[in-house]
């Protein structure tokens, strides 16, 4: 009795689910096949090949377009109980707008899911992983308000082609990360540079287009289809890096819950106290309304409750303190705030570390359970965790490193904090195009040969660690 209690206590609950991802820019090459359209990455890498580290661009990518049955073999092998990858607008709908459903592009999304199902892998699909239409950006893209019908359209086309054999749908990927640096500092395409304006609308809007896609799986779909719905963002996990700042820490805590304090608060609208400080930043500024477009009542009570689970793609955390000069280049969410005089760095002894990527995975046990107390136990999953390397080697300790320790801290969430997580993610199955550092930071727990043309796969020690985890259910 007791060896069986304990072999039951180390291991991951019955549903707990396992699997990795990708998102259809980064991996799938064929920009132009058949009768895709430009997105804003195919435009922004073309136009302004030195903004990637590389000058490199996703025109070939992994070229799982074509090379689609061996990601799945992949997957198999690994014995991943799911894999989340995106739909690429412009490839399902060519002009943007549901008028036109690209044939090809409708043959290649059933493809993809048809094969996982085939092995028994879950498709978890992404609708926005930031490869928008171009023609919806040169109307404006997500600044302009109309993109929330837009975008529900689009919904519309892949819950009706898709919705029978995908049960979890993550509407869009990151609002963070490509609201501030797609409309904010214009690092990401589209490459607007508009700090404090654009990224705001972009939020505003994305977070809308979010709650009418939600809610039309509700009322069209549900009943029928029986699936999931929400979305995913990035979450840093910030402490105070000086006793006495855990006010601050919090400040930081609140903005980077922009996107889940409207969903999953009972009141609802934006966090309060972050929308107290824009419209007062605002007004110094001699604004006439506050740079955070305000949120009526009939758009708070649509977002409102608008997801059946919190995706949380986490990678790092980040010590908070107060800037000294709020002149100094601050970009939010992984070096500072302009908007809240903070900046954040990270401790030396994080290791191991990359880029922006310091690990700390303490940091996504505390996040789960700040979230699990500030809103409730609410479904969470893990769609995204994952370290970068630039060596490109097989035996990729460091990675081990860092899966091992999430995944042992994401198992306290369950067995000693009570936090409702229910999937980890390890990002990503395979190399690929990582925007702006190109194909020079390598995410994958599988090696991508960029210089066979054959684009050979092959797994490393990474994924031979993860797939035991899988197999033995247990870290
Ligand atoms: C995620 O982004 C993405 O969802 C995924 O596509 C990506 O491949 C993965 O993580 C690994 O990076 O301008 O200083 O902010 C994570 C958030 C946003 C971090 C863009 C790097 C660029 C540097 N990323 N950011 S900065």
């Amino acid at each position: 009795v007791f060896v069986t209690w304990c072999e039951a206590a180390s291991k991951f609950p019955a549903g707990f689910q396992f699997g990795s991802a990708t998102s259809s820019y980064q991996v799938e090459g064929a920009w132009n096949a058949s009768d895709k359209s430009p997105s804003i990455w195919d435009v922004f890498v073309h136009e302004h090949p030195s903004a990637i580290a590389d000058h490199s661009n996703g025109d070939v990518a992994c070229d799982s377009y074509h090379l689609w049955k061996k990601d799945i073999a992949l997957a198999r092998s690994l014995g991943l109980n799911f894999y989340r990858f995106s739909i690429a607008w412009p490839r399902l709908l060519p002009e943007g707008f549901s008028n036109n459903v690209s044939k090809d592009g409708t043959t290649y999304y059933n493809n993809l899911i048809n094969g996982l199902l085939s092995v028994g892998i879950e498709p978890v699909v992404t609708l926005y992983h930031w490869d928008l239409p171009q023609n919806l950006q040169d109307l404006g893209g997500w600044t302009n308000i109309e993109i929330v019908n837009w975008f529900q359209e689009y919904a519309r086309v892949a819950f009706t082609l898709f919705g029978d054999r995908v049960k979890t749908w993550v509407t869009i990927n990151e609002p963070t990360s490509f609201c501030n640096v797609g409309y904010g500092t214009g690092i990401l395409a589209p490459g607007v540079v508009s700090p404090g304006i654009g990224e705001y609308l972009c939020a505003k809007n994305a977070l809308l287009s979010h709650a009418k896609a939600y809610r039309l799986y509700e009322k069209e779909f549900r009943d029928k289809y029986k699936g999931q719905v929400g979305l995913t963002n990035q979450f840093v996990w910030y402490e105070a890096k000086n006793p006495g700042q855990e006010q601050n820490a919090q400040l930081a805590r609140d903005l980077g819950e922009l996107y889940t304090f409207p969903i999953f608060s009972n009141i609802g609208g934006w966090p309060p106290n972050i929308e107290f400080i824009i419209a007062k930043n605002s007004r110094a500024e001699n604004y006439s309304s506050s740079r955070l477009p305000a949120l009526t009542e009939e758009e708070i009570n649509l977002v409102k409750g608008s997801a059946d689970f919190f995706g949380v793609n986490y990678y790092t955390s980040r010590l908070v303190e107060e800037a000294c000069h709020h002149e100094q280049i601050l970009v939010w969410p992984l070096f500072g705030s302009r908007e809240l005089g903070l900046v954040f760095s990270y401790d030396s002894t994080w290791l191991p570390r990359y880029d922006w990527i310091a690990s700390y995975p303490p940091g996504i046990r505390r996040l789960m359970k700040s979230l699990t107390e500030r809103y409730g136990n609410i479904e969470i999953k893990i769609f995204e965790n994952g370290f970068g390397m630039s060596d490109p080697s097989l035996n990729d300790t460091r990675r081990v490193q860092y899966i091992r320790d999430h995944l042992e801290q994401v198992f306290l969430s369950i067995t000693e904090d009570g936090v409702n997580v229910t999937a980890y993610t390890a990002w990503a199955l395979i190399d690929n195009f990582e925007w702006n550092s190109g194909y020079k930071s390598r995410f994958g727990i599988v090696h991508v040969d960029y210089n066979d043309p054959k684009l050979k796969r092959t797994p490393r020690a990474s994924a031979y660690y993860y797939a035991d985890v899988i197999k033995k259910r247990e870290v």
